[in-house]
């Protein structure tokens, strides 16, 4: 598909308003939202991954490259959260701590939306401190945490911990994923459960939300 190559060049190349022209002739001409975004948008974040890995570009070439992405996701939002049902169930969602990756952590907003739960986006960058605070005043049944970096792994341990000294740990399930998050690392921290992509991300939240598994 020339349309999705020419896509990823353009996330490659960070720009960000040939991204969203692009994006949305994808869509005209007839692509599924999910193959511009997995074929597209995530394909040349993943080139751009590998370039740096291999010391081909440098962290702000990468920055660029993640707004252009952005402006992507933007465009495929309204497809990717249409949904008719609304749930009555709060989650409260965070990158956590010192980390300020949160394409990965968007996405999983935009799917958690699209199965009809009521979601509070705390953004980048959120202390234990913070998590309990909105847990404490929007009384989410679900807390999600996202971490990119191995450094920022612990302040998810210390999220739950918190948690527990504040006595709403068993009013509040608790889920948590990111590149170097693995089960174990889950079952470690004491986390309710962990999904490595996603779209896992949301059957998880389902599954940990009482929801039949479908879908
Ligand atoms: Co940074 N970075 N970065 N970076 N960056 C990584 C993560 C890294 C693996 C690159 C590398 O070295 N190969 C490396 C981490 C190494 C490590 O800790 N082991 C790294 C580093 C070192 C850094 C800096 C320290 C670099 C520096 O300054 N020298 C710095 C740290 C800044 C900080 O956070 N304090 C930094 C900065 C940045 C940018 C700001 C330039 C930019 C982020 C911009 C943004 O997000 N707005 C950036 C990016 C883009 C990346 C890479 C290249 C791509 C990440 C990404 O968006 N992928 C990344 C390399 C890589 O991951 N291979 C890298 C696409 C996205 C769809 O995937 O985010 O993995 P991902 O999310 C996945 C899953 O993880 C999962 O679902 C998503 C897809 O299905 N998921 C969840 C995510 N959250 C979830 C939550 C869930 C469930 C699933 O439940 C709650």
């Amino acid at each position: 598909m020339p349309i999705l190559q020419n896509l990823r060049e353009a996330v490659i190349k960070g720009q960000a308003s040939q991204v969203k022209i692009l994006a949305e002739a994808a869509l005209d001409e007839g692509l599924s939202p999910q193959d511009i975004l997995d074929q597209g948008l995530i394909a040349g974040m993943k080139l751009i991954s590998d370039r740096f890995r291999n010391n081909g570009i440098y962290v702000p070439d990468i920055l660029i490259a993640s707004r252009a992405v952005h402006a992507g996701m933007h465009v495929l939002k309204p497809y990717l959260i249409q949904c008719g049902v609304k749930l009555p169930d709060r989650v409260i969602i965070g990158t956590v701590a010192g980390d300020l990756h949160d394409i990965g952590k968007d996405l999983v907003v935009m799917m958690l939306r699209g199965k009809g739960l009521d979601v509070i986006d705390l953004g980048i960058d959120v202390e234990p401190e913070e998590f309990v605070q909105a847990a404490t005043v929007h009384h989410p049944k679900l807390l999600a945490m996202s971490a990119l970096l191995t450094t920022t792994m612990p302040v998810m341990a210390a999220t739950v911990q918190s948690l527990c000294l504040k006595g709403l740990r068993q009013q509040v399930k608790v889920m948590i994923g990111g590149g170097p998050i693995t089960p174990e690392y889950s079952r470690t921290i004491k986390a309710d459960g962990y999904a490595p992509d996603f779209r896992l991300a949301a059957k998880e939240a389902m599954r940990l939300l009482g929801y039949p598994a479908a879908g």
